[in-house]
């Protein structure tokens, strides 16, 4: 009896699953690889089910003889363990980052005369209609909202993008990339501060109120169904951050990140070259037990940011502050220098990580940008922010476009810089 195997990665199962589970069982005997979370969210959509119920699902198939798990998105340990004499897989993995998977199942069969079966990709009414309820559900607050929390539980670091516009939100959903036979993306988006507020054309100084920051947050939830974490600044009063809280969780984002500042806020990348104040320990403690105390689902996360690097107030300050705001109710702490050396953030988190080995330790690199995502993670980071780069980048493109028109008295100089509109518009999907 021959062994074929097909790898699944999906929580319903629909015509197109069934017709790969048909036309393999013509084969012999059939196994179904599940992947795993960990490798699914490197690139796919986030599991709605259990890694378990997965299994159990693909278990009821009529015509699978055996079901287990895929590790990696990778086929080489499964090749080298079962050996399989067919691989099935539907013909919709030729083009895009999949491709490489498919190559890579190309040269391992090839080794011993395996054999890869591609079966025309059913997509059909109903496939589609299941598709696009699964992204839905991905979409609703109650699934998005708890989806931070998990992926803390699921990677060893949860890779976060800013996001400022609809677009950008696409941007930071859509973009998948292959990599020495790996596929990654984007885990989740930070709406910052910093770039809502110069998206709109105003200075970083809470000047773009929580009703339009409320505003630009729906933007995004509209179209993707990545989780959000609010870059919160301050705060607020602490009579003002409970409604705000309890209107963040009801949306479906998933955390607010609020720093220990006080009075005019400014950009913590001024550092002490303008005039910022810090929050006493006992008030930005109070804020966040209120906040604590105001939300109504366990999903919800509040992190407290400590700025004491940023304001020059030393280590010892920030370690205190950081064990207080967790006694506080604190869900994670985020730390945060302007330093182009990454030392003092690595002292941070090892100091931080030998008193308390569980609260999610965030980061946003944007100075000590040499640091990598492997290195923080060793250093026991959860979170890396990677806080405004759409923004920078797209702004001095737009600037020499704008400034290359006026040079020229006409488009055709910057068009061969420019997205086709086509391409553009497929980034936008359609109901
Ligand atoms: C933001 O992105 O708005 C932030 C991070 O708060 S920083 O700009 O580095 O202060
Ligand atoms: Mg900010």
């Amino acid at each position: 009896m021959k062994t074929v195997y097909t790898c699944f990665c999906t929580d319903v199962i629909h015509d197109g699953h069934r017709n790969i589970i048909k036309h393999a069982s013509e084969y012999g005997r059939v196994v179904v690889g599940a992947l795993t979370d960990r490798a699914l969210i490197r690139y796919n959509k986030f599991p709605t089910i259990s890694q378990d119920e997965r299994m159990k699902l693909y278990k009821e198939m009529e015509g699978v003889d055996d079901v287990i798990i895929q590790d990696s998105i990778m086929y080489d340990d499964i090749i080298a363990d079962l050996h399989p004499d067919y691989i099935v897989h539907g013909d919709n993995w030729k083009n895009g980052p999949e491709s490489a998977i498919r190559e890579n199942v190309i040269a391992l069969l090839s080794e011993y005369g395996g054999e890869l079966v591609e079966i025309p990709y059913t997509y059909n009414d109903k496939v589609r209609k299941i598709d696009s309820q699964l992204k839905e559900r991905l979409a609703m607050p109650e699934y998005r909202r708890k989806r931070l929390r998990q992926l803390i539980e699921m990677t060893p670091i949860v890779k976060v993008m800013e996001a400022h516009s609809g677009l950008t939100g696409l941007i930071v959903e859509k973009t998948v990339i292959e990599e020495n036979g790996k596929l990654d993306q984007f885990d989740a988006m930070w709406v910052s501060s910093l770039c809502d507020s110069t998206a709109k054309g105003k200075p970083d100084i809470e000047l773009v109120d929580m009703s339009s920051r409320l505003r630009t947050i729906d933007d995004i939830l509209d179209v993707t169904t990545k989780p959000i974490i609010l870059d919160g600044d301050t705060g607020g009063l602490p009579e003002h951050f409970v409604y705000n809280v309890r209107t963040l969780e009801r949306m479906g984002v998933s955390a607010v990140i609020i720093e220990d500042k006080t009075g005019l806020k400014k950009n913590s990348l001024f550092g002490n070259e303008v005039v910022q104040t810090q929050a006493s320990i006992e008030d930005f403690s109070a804020k966040i037990a209120a906040g604590k105390q105001a939300q109504l689902t366990d999903d919800f996360m509040i992190i407290a940011r400590i700025e004491s690097l940023i304001l020059d107030q030393g280590m010892e300050d920030a370690l205190k502050r950081a064990f207080a705001y967790v006694k506080a109710g604190a869900d994670g702490i985020m730390i945060h220098s302007r330093k182009k050396d990454p030392a003092e953030i690595i002292e941070f988190c090892d100091r931080f990580r030998e008193a308390d080995s569980n609260t999610p330790i965030v980061v946003v690199p944007s100075s000590y940008n040499i640091i990598t995502e492997d290195e923080l993670a060793a250093h026991g980071v959860n979170i890396v922010i990677y806080a405004n780069q759409l923004t920078r980048s797209a702004f001095p493109a737009m600037k020499k476009t704008a400034e290359d028109i006026l040079r020229y008295h006409r488009a055709k100089e910057v068009d061969d810089r420019l997205m086709p509109i086509k391409e553009i518009i497929t980034l936008i999907d359609e109901i």
